[in-house]
């Protein structure tokens, strides 16, 4: 995009409006470290559906005419824009750090029109022309790591490949050239050799992030509709950056405890016996569990916000009180497609108040889901969102602890939505070209807002698609992978890159869901999955059953274990998700989000850090019972030898089938509670603290687990130091949760000792 010669330019605030020869652009401080890039291509307004609050704080502007361009000083960065909209970034000390590539985009190759049919058919990307209304082309400077992109397959750096951003629903094993997958984040981070910063494009159409799969000069993104208008965050690491991310876009909630704990899930428990029959199978075998999920074969003919009582003894409400009473709680599905039929109460209102999407005729648009022919509701219109989350009503009577939203892409059985199916944006008409990548943010957003309203704890939302800002309203699991090695592999990159945008709670099915597991996978799969956000175990029907217990003694065994560990420590992971609502710091990080500067860091794609804490180094491929281990800097221990080990250092560690390789960085004090079959079985009176020597510190946080009080300022938070010789302090820093613990024991390589615990 070229909006050629610059004409003159005025400031308004914090604004300074361009004039070009072919247009008129803005750049806007956000803040002195948060820039705004903007040209109304179709509309003035920014109308961001991931930003939801005004984000500006006071920036003095200086604003200078050079002969290289203007340039617009915050103080902590400048901007230069020059001749045809182009924009360069500078850091405080005049370094450039990210600046726009002069040059054209390659010709693109030009095949015949027959050729394009051909490989159209075959699946291959097969344009002539782009198709964007912009692209924004930024030099490549040969150094860049680029991370985050939301849910994208492959690796954890991005470089060298390119990918598209429309929500999809795609059934094939998901491998590293897939474009897209169910969710569009459009942020990144580039880490070069001295320098990071993110790039958030705020704009809901599909999009395209080319990250030098083009070219080795520049890499670009653009999009097919909408404006331009991107967000420029610099900051002195990649921490900082995802910190002006989510201070934009929002930070995930902090999530009630239980959901924590371990899920079992499977497509294919229909019936009250067979919900029976795990709830059994988990406490007769002692393997924690917290959850149990219902998919879709809960409801009567895949109407939404039914039950099919018979397949319950006509009493699904008192079941799942049953299950409540053995501490389970119930998640169910809610997929938005409302089946077409008369009568049917949740499609005559939507009918009646006009709450589906349309065709351009006016016609409700129906196209065919689990239920068969389905109206689709048009959730960015908030009255349609106030009426979901009514809706949900149904299913919390019935004793429902939590949502899951699927096929929310939106996912369709007769082809794609048309592009120009009818939909609502708020308080304007709009498409489906504009709203598809909207659509799963929009749904999570309703269920989310009716679930706070209705049953006033905080509610648990899991989507499958997102949009920029989802983690305000929901979790998100990986949707439909497969229970091969490939895709164990894929995990670690994906879930650290969910977690670097801006998506802390998240999680893969445990043993994946299409094709058949083997014991092997499955332990191996249990050992990352019980360090994941979002630990759920979930199969597709027809596929090999993968609960815990499917493939004899020795793998129940092995999973109980890692449940167990992930029960210790769930204090651990509860403080991580306290911290992540607070700054917007993943829970499972990549190595490179605390070693920036470690060239095997920034690569690493095969291990992840739990906080800045615990390094784990799972075995991810078949056969394999040692494993290379690399440590970076610093003094770590292994958790099972209690061995010492300083790092950066690469070595081979024995890993057995029942041994998942976990180191803990010295200077750590683990919180932990005791053996619990589920969240909330016995009252947490006792903290362990798993202890380990050096010289740290660290925040530990508590509250009813449960509901908004603590907003309130109902929790109590601790401080703890640690020393060579272990805990030197434990003291109250906040006391505003009236239940305290009774005990607190320091775990110092398997000796316990009773610590005094200081008041506040
Ligand atoms: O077309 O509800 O990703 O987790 O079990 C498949 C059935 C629909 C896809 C989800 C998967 C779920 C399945 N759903």
């Amino acid at each position: 995009m070229d909006l050629g010669k610059r004409k003159g330019y005025t400031v308004s605030e914090q604004k300074v409006i361009l004039s070009f020869e072919h247009g008129e652009a803005e750049i806007w401080a956000v803040t002195s470290k948060i820039i705004n890039v903007f040209c109304g291509l179709e509309s003035r307004e920014h109308d961001s559906r991931a930003i939801e609050e005004n984000r500006e704080q006071a920036v003095k502007l200086s604003v200078e005419e050079r002969e290289d361009g203007l340039w617009i000083d915050t103080g902590a960065l400048s901007v230069r824009v020059s001749d045809g909209f182009y924009v360069d970034f500078y850091d405080e000390n005049g370094d450039a750090v990210c600046a726009d590539y002069r040059g054209q985009r390659k010709p693109l190759q030009v095949v015949s029109d027959e050729m394009l049919k051909i490989l159209a058919s075959e699946g291959h990307k097969a344009d002539r022309g782009t198709g964007h209304v912009f692209d924004v082309l930024k030099q490549l400077r040969g150094d860049e790591y680029f991370y985050g992109l939301g849910d994208k397959t492959g690796f954890l750096d991005k470089r060298g490949y390119d990918y598209e951003m429309w929500n999809t629903d795609n059934p094939d094993p998901q491998v590293d050239s897939f474009k897209a997958l169910y969710k569009s984040i459009p942020f990144f981070m580039a880490l070069t050799g001295e320098h990071v910063y993110g790039i958030f494009l705020d704009n809901p159409c599909k999009s395209f992030f080319n990250m030098g799969q083009e070219s080795q000069e520049y890499y670009y993104f653009g999009a097919a509709g909408g404006n331009l208008d991107y967000y420029y965050m610099s900051g002195n690491s990649l921490a900082e950056v995802l910190s002006h991310y989510t201070y934009l876009t929002g930070t995930c909630p902090l999530p009630q405890k239980w959901t924590l704990g371990y899920h079992q899930s499977r497509w294919g428990y229909t019936t009250l016996e067979d919900v029976e029959e795990i709830a059994r199978g988990m406490r007769e075998r002692d393997i924690p569990c917290d959850a149990i999920h219902f998919d879709i074969d809960y409801m009567q003919d895949y109407k939404v916000f039914t039950w099919n009582e018979s397949r319950y003894q006509g009493d699904a409400a008192g079941y799942l009180a049953t299950l409540a009473d053995r501490g389970f709680k119930p998640v169910a599905i809610n997929d938005p497609g409302v089946k077409k039929e008369k009568g049917y109460a949740v499609y005559d209102e939507g009918v009646e108040k006009g709450y589906f999407a349309r065709t351009p005729q006016g016609q409700v648009y129906i196209n065919a889901v689990w239920p068969g022919d389905a109206a689709f509701p048009d959730f960015g219109n908030p009255a349609v969102r106030r009426w979901w989350g009514e809706n949900q009503k149904f299913l919390l009577d019935k004793g429902v602890r939590g949502i899951w939203n699927d096929m929310n892409e939106p996912a369709s059985f007769k082809g794609p939505l048309p592009e120009d199916v009818v939909f609502t944006d708020e308080d304007k008409t709009s498409d489906h070209a504009r709203m598809h990548n909207l659509y799963g943010h929009l749904m999570a957003k309703g269920t989310y807002e009716g679930l706070k309203r209705l049953d006033g704890r905080r509610p648990f939302v899991i989507t499958r698609a997102c949009f920029a800002g989802s983690q305000k309203y929901a979790t998100c699991w990986t949707g439909d992978n497969h229970s091969i090695w490939a895709h164990l592999q894929m995990a670690i990159p994906q879930l650290c890159n969910l977690g670097l945008s801006g998506m802390p709670f998240a999680g893969t099915d445990v043993g994946g869901f299409g094709s058949d597991a083997t014991g092997e996978l499955l332990a191996r799969w249990v050992q990352t999955g019980c360090f994941s956000p979002l630990f759920r175990n979930h199969s597709a029907m027809g596929s090999r059953r993968q609960e815990p217990w499917q493939f004899g003694e020795e793998i129940l065994a092995i999973y109980r274990k890692y449940v167990k560990l992930r029960y210790r420590w769930i204090p651990y992971f509860y403080d991580l998700f306290h911290e992540a609502e607070r700054t917007g710091a993943p829970v499972m990080r990549p190595l490179v989000y605390h070693y920036e500067k470690d060239e095997a860091a920034r690569k690493c794609n095969d291990e992840f850090l739990l906080g800045d804490r615990i390094l784990v180094a799972p075995v991810i491929w078949q056969g394999m019972n040692k494993r290379m281990v690399y440590l970076p800097e610093g003094v770590w221990y292994d958790y099972w030898t209690d061995e010492k080990i300083t790092g950066p250092v690469w070595f081979v560690r024995d890993a057995p089938l029942d041994v998942c390789p976990i180191y803990v960085k010295a200077g750590s004090v683990i919180p932990a509670m005791e053996p619990m079959s589920y969240v909330g079985e016995k009252k947490e009176d006792v903290l362990l603290l798993d202890v380990y020597p050096g010289i740290g510190e660290w925040e530990h946080y508590q509250d009813n687990g449960e509901d908004f009080a603590y907003r309130d300022g109902e929790y109590n938070q601790y401080h703890i130091v640690v020393d060579e010789r272990g805990i030197s302090q434990c003291r109250m820093t906040h006391h505003g949760y009236e239940r305290t613990y009774s005990r607190v024991l320091a775990n110092r390589f398997g000796v316990s000792t009773e610590l005094e615990t200081q008041r506040a």
